[in-house]
């Protein structure tokens, strides 16, 4: 008998979505508690996640946050096929554009461009421009190095998927729901042709927060 695997996340964060990604591409059986960070957090779960964020992982009596520690514990921890390059060059890309899209993509292209231009509307209040014109001015640094990394094909490649490709993707999928994150993209022909491979995969759709999506 193996041990639980729990994911305590948010079933709108892309965070959550990260952990569901790389647990879905392992074959991974996994549990879900649903817990909202934006909402009071019980004494418990700030007992696993000290920070009051999601998600977190349980594994049997091992509990562990942090979305890029997760993943590559999922991807060490169970079979099933390899996550990650097996170059050093290959898997130093990796590294890094997780950093990246953890630093300098993820408040920009969610936070900015799709939590005022989407969720804002669905919420009923108006969308603040400024807002939007600040994370698209951020996230175009993003895009033009996320484009160089795709052309360069060691990673985000279409073909083999690794945890690069399960960071990026709940973020791309948010900011191109906003038209404005749409229209960005376009101007990226790599990262589009990545996009557009990635977007179909079944991955996606089993993990699809919102799936009235039209994109
Ligand atoms: N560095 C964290 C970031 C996780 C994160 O930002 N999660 C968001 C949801 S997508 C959250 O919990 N936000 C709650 C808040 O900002 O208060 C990780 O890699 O797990």
């Amino acid at each position: 008998m193996t041990d639980p695997v729990r994911l305590h996340g948010y079933r709108y964060s892309v965070y959550n979505r990260i952990a569901r990604l790389a647990l879905h591409c392992k074959g991974v059986r996994y549990e879900t508690a649903e817990v909202n960070p934006f909402a009071e957090l019980s004494a418990d779960y700030l007992r696993l996640h000290p920070f009051g964020l999601v998600p977190v992982l349980s594994h049997g009596t091992f509990s562990l946050f942090e979305t890029g520690a997760i993943t590559r514990y999922v991807d060490r921890a169970f079979d099933g096929p390899s996550l990650h390059p097996e170059t050093p060059v290959g898997l130093a890309r990796m590294d890094q554009l997780i950093a990246v899209i953890d630093h300098y993509g993820y408040w920009p292209m969610v936070r900015q461009v799709f939590a005022q231009s989407v969720f804002q509307p669905l919420d009923g209040q108006a969308p603040d421009t400024d807002e939007i014109a600040s994370g698209l001015e951020k996230s175009s640094k993003v895009l033009a190095f996320l484009d160089g990394v795709a052309d360069e094909g060691q990673i985000l490649n279409g073909s083999a998927i690794t945890l690069a490709d399960c960071h990026l993707a709940p973020m791309m999928d948010y900011f191109v729901r906003a038209e404005e994150g749409k229209t960005a993209l376009r101007a990226y022909h790599a990262l589009s042709r990545w996009w557009d491979q990635v977007s179909e995969l079944e991955m996606l759709k089993v993990t699809d927060p919102l799936p009235t999506r039209d994109n």
